[in-house]
């Protein structure tokens, strides 16, 4: 297991296929970039049914199951890795409480949803999981480039 620095903490998050199709894609990207964390890695994808599979496996015993992954794989999604300080916990606030009806207003799914099973964006809910979820998703060196922000002192 490779330790990252602080600053260096990953998190898979995706726009699902709902908030591809409302063109909230933009709008998605502008939060976590206003918010101070680097987009490491972006792709559109047509998700197949293993990977969605593998990526929730965890709730592979839930009666949704079966929908939640024809809902992830109904159209394209964005993939993206977010990098910075606390991004997983932070990502997790700016996307909002699984339930869209329960979102505080001010987060993505507290703005621009109503229902659980179409609350347009996954964001990942450990490091371990970021780790792991980003490696089902991106392969080698694909959607990715290295790149180092320029960061000033602070005054
Ligand atoms: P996500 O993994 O997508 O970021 O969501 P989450 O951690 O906030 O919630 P989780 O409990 O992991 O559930 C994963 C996704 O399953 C769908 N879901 N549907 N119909 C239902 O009752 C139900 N419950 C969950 C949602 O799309 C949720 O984001």
């Amino acid at each position: 297991v490779t330790t990252r620095a602080a600053n260096q903490e990953r998190s898979y998050v995706m726009v699902k296929p709902d908030g591809v199709q409302r063109g909230l894609v933009g709008k998605i990207i502008s939060r976590f970039e206003r918010k101070g964390f680097y987009l490491k890695g972006l792709k559109m994808f047509n998700c197949p049914e293993d990977i969605a599979k593998e990526h929730y496996k965890d709730l592979s015993s839930k009666p949704f199951f079966p929908d939640l992954v024809e809902y992830i794989c109904s159209g394209p999604v964005i993939c993206m890795i977010w990098e910075g300080k606390g991004v997983v916990k932070s990502a997790r606030k700016l996307i909002g409480a699984t339930n869209p009806l329960e979102s505080e207003p001010g987060t993505i799914r507290g703005d621009f949803a109503v229902e659980v099973g179409r609350n347009v964006i996954h964001g990942s809910d450990s490091d371990e999981n970021g780790e792991r979820e980003i490696g089902i998703w991106f392969s080698s060196g694909e959607g990715t480039a290295e790149w180092t922000p320029h960061m000033e002192p602070w005054l």
